[in-house]
C-alpha cells in the first residue's frame, strides 16, 4: 500500500457536488467535472490525492475492499451494504433525505399493516424494508427492485414501496402518497479500517476538516 496516495470514492450528482465543499475545507479542489469528464479517476489540485467515481451503492465495496481509502455514501446505502470493514466516523449531513413507506393515493395503509397482515412491497432496500416491518410483526413479500420504485404500486406490482424521499414531488407526480417515516438519512464518510491505521498521518488532517465543516452547517 503507497501510504502517502489517497484515493477518494464518490458517487456523481448531489453526493459528488455535496462533498466538493468539504474538500475545499482541507485544501482539496477536483480539477475535473465528473458530469463532463469521462474519465472516472479525477486529478486533484493535490497530486497525492485522487478521486474515483462510482455507482453510489458500490462507495462501500470500493473502501472495504481497500481500492479506495475513503469515500462518502447515504445512510441507506450503508445499512444494505451492512458497514462491514468500513469505519464511519463522520455523519456528514449532506444530502439529506428520509427513507419511507408509499402506497397508490387512496389504498388504506393502516388497514393493511395489522399484524398478521400480509404486504407486497417493492424496494431497492431489502434489508432496511424487512426490518422494518418486521419490528411491526407484519409480514412482507419483498420484491427487488433497481430503480424507478414508484411504479410497482400503479401497475400492481406491489401495495407499497419503500424509498428515499427528499421533496416528494416524485411521489406526488405519480399519484402515491408517504403513510410512514422509517428514518432520516444523511451521508457519511466512510473509511478504510487498514487505511486509517496505515495512513493516519495523510487521512487525519482531511477528516479533521471534514468534521469542520459538516458541523459548521
Ligand atoms: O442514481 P443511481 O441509481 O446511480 O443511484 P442512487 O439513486 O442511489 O444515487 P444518487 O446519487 O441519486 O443518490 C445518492 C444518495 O443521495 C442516496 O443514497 C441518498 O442517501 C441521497 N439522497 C438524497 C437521495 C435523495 N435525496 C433523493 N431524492 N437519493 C435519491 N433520491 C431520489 C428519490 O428516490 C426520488 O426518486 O430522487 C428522486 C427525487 O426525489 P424527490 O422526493 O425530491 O422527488
Ligand atoms: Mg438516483
Amino acid at each position: 500500500m503507497e501510504t502517502n496516495q489517497l484515493i477518494l470514492a464518490l458517487s456523481k450528482g448531489r453526493i459528488f457536488e455535496d462533498t466538493v465543499p468539504l474538500l475545499a475545507e482541507a485544501g482539496i479542489t477536483v480539477t475535473e467535472n465528473p458530469e463532463t469528464s469521462r474519465k472516472l479517476i479525477l486529478p486533484t489540485n493535490d497530486p497525492n490525492v485522487r478521486v474515483i467515481i462510482v455507482r453510489a451503492t458500490d462507495v462501500p465495496t470500493y473502501v472495504q475492499h481497500g481500492a479506495a481509502d475513503f469515500g462518502v455514501a447515504g445512510k441507506d446505502v450503508l445499512l444494505e451494504h451492512g458497514g462491514e470493514g468500513l469505519y464511519q466516523p463522520i455523519d456528514l449531513e449532506i444530502a439529506k433525505c428520509r427513507m419511507s413507506v408509499a402506497v397508490k393515493a387512496g389504498f388504506d395503509y393502516a388497514n393493511a399493516v395489522h399484524p398478521g397482515a400480509r404486504l407486497r412491497v417493492a424496494t431497492k432496500f431489502i434489508e432496511t424494508a424487512r426490518q422494518h416491518f418486521a419490528s411491526k410483526g407484519v409480514h412482507v413479500d419483498l420484491i427487488k427492485l433497481y430503480g424507478s420504485m414508484e411504479l410497482a404500486p400503479l401497475v400492481g406490482l406491489s401495495d407499497a414501496i419503500v424509498d428515499v424521499v427528499s421533496t416528494g414531488s416524485t411521489l406526488r407526480a405519480n399519484n402515491l402518497v408517504e403513510v410512514e417515516e422509517i428514518m432520516e438519512i444523511s451521508s457519511r464518510l466512510v473509511v478504510n479500517q487498514a487505511a486509517l491505521k496505515l495512513k493516519r498521518e495523510r487521512l487525519q488532517p482531511i477528516l479533521e476538516a471534514f468534521a469542520r465543516a459538516a458541523n459548521r452547517s
